[in-house]
């Protein structure tokens, strides 16, 4: 009795772990961005942050592991976090894209950081940002850089150039 318990415990073991090979197979497609922007940071400023909206329509958890611009040297996944009243940003590996839901990049969480910026950015530029998935399929956008809105004080406020990356 006790035998057959442990074969049947391992058959589920193997099925749980078998789709993993055969999910990573999804498409891309799943996947859609929406309303990525880049934030106008006033001239000389070297670093700045783009924002986006991560759907993701399929049935499998996705992960956002990589970003990569021309228009930076370094381009970090960021999060924010409130610590003891004091946010701060700190890099990630990965932004979790649930199944069926969505990964909201904006304002105090998380954030694609553009770090040493080649050239100046202002109102209107279009700058393109390869994003890189999980599954190493990747999707290239183009975000338009826009002015601050009054709502993002809170990460005005923030040097992020004094930050440690
Ligand atoms: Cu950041």
């Amino acid at each position: 009795m006790t035998i057959r318990f442990c074969r049947f415990a391992l058959l589920l073991v193997a099925a749980a772990t078998l789709p993993m090979s055969t999910l990573s197979l999804a498409a891309e497609a799943d996947l859609s961005v929406n309303d990525a922007y880049v934030r106008e940071v006033p001239p000389g400023t070297k670093t700045t942050l783009a924002f986006m909206t991560i759907k993701n329509v399929g049935t499998a958890d996705r992960k956002l592991v990589k970003a990569d611009s021309p228009v930076a040297k370094t381009v970090e996944l960021h999060s924010h976090t409130n610590d003891n009243g004091v946010m701060k940003m700190r890099q990630v590996k990965e932004i979790d894209i649930k199944a069926k839901g969505q990964a909201e990049l904006k304002s105090g969480s998380y954030h694609i950081m553009l770090i040493d910026l080649k050239q100046a950015l202002k109102e209107g530029d279009i700058v393109p940002v390869t994003l890189t998935f999980d599954d190493g399929s990747t999707k290239k956008i183009d975000a338009p850089v826009k002015k601050p809105q009054a709502m993002m004080q809170m990460d005005n406020s923030m040097d992020h150039s004094k930050m440690k990356h």
